[in-house]
């Protein structure tokens, strides 16, 4: 059967290559994203408009998320997997230091986009008693780190509320999937330090992060899995990268 798959933030790391792996798979896709002119070039790289449709799309708008949805073309309406996976971090400072605009940024992606797009494409799935949404958590959302504060809270939310759709669509032939990567090379870290690519390159060196073809293939794979398997979390970490001991201050006051 060819699914119909929709994915945000389809123009970088994670997204643009799931958008290449199922093209490969002969599925439809809904690639969105905010740079039109990467969903143009992906378009035209991956089969055209036959098989790929492309919007224009910033996640935080919910009006324009609502539209989206609303009105995808007859051939692209019935979609059977949505990816959420546009998100994104910025900074790395500590809490009492960092940009509130910053924090209300990555809340109105992660948090409030992810939503946006799930609350507006589940009526679909369920009137067809079908469906799956894989949501992009992260490994920051299970094991805290300085600087991970809002970022890390925000991943917090996407387990939270992949637990809690399971359990909503309980009885229903939904899937839910939350993907918890770890360290992985994307845009993810040019991104985060505001464009600083040297400096974004140097937390990549001499290390074998997970790349986005690695993802991707995770998310095909539980996509793939017959209809009554469920993967409810992947959690999944380059092999160069574990957990640290608890940190313990020595000289901290009142001890
Ligand atoms: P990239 O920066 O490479 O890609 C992020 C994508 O999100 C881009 O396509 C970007 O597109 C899109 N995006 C960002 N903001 C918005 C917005 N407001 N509206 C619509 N699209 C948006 O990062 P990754 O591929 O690494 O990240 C993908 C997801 O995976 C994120 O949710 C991230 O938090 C998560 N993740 C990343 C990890 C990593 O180490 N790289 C590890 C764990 C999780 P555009 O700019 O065109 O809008
Ligand atoms: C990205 C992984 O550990 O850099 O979500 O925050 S981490």
């Amino acid at each position: 059967m060819i699914k119909t798959i929709f994915i945000t933030g389809a123009t970088a790391g994670f997204g643009e290559a799931g958008a290449r792996l199922f093209a490969k798979q002969d599925a439809r896709l809904v690639l969105s994203g905010r740079r039109t002119e990467k969903l143009e070039e992906l378009q035209a790289e991956l089969g055209g408009e036959e098989s790929i449709h492309i919007i224009t799309l910033d996640v935080r708008r919910r009006g324009h998320v609502e539209a989206a949805v609303r009105e995808l073309p007859d051939r692209f309406k019935d979609v059977d997997v949505l990816i959420n996976n546009a998100g994104l971090a910025l900074g790395l400072g500590p809490a009492h230091e960092a940009d509130l605009d910053d924090w209300e940024t990555m809340i109105d992606t992660n948090i409030k986009g992810m939503i946006y797009c799930t609350r507006n494409l589940l009526p679909g799935m369920k009137s067809r008693n079908m469906g799956h949404v894989i949501n992009l958590g992260s490994i920051a959302g299970d094991w805290p780190y300085p600087g991970g504060n809002v970022y890390g809270a925000t991943k917090a939310f996407v387990k939270q509320f992949s637990r809690n759709l399971r359990a909503d669509l309980f009885g229903t032939g939904i899937r839910v999937t939350n993907i918890e990567p770890g360290l992985s090379e994307t845009e993810f870290s040019i991104v985060r330090l505001k464009g600083d690519r040297e400096k974004a390159g140097e937390i990549y060196k001499g290390l074998d992060p997970l790349r986005p073809q690695d993802i991707a293939e995770i998310i095909s794979w539980t996509v793939n899995l017959p209809a009554h398997v469920n993967i409810n979390r992947v959690e999944v970490m380059p092999t160069c990268q574990s957990w640290g001991p608890l940190a313990v201050h020595r000289e901290t006051q009142g001890s």
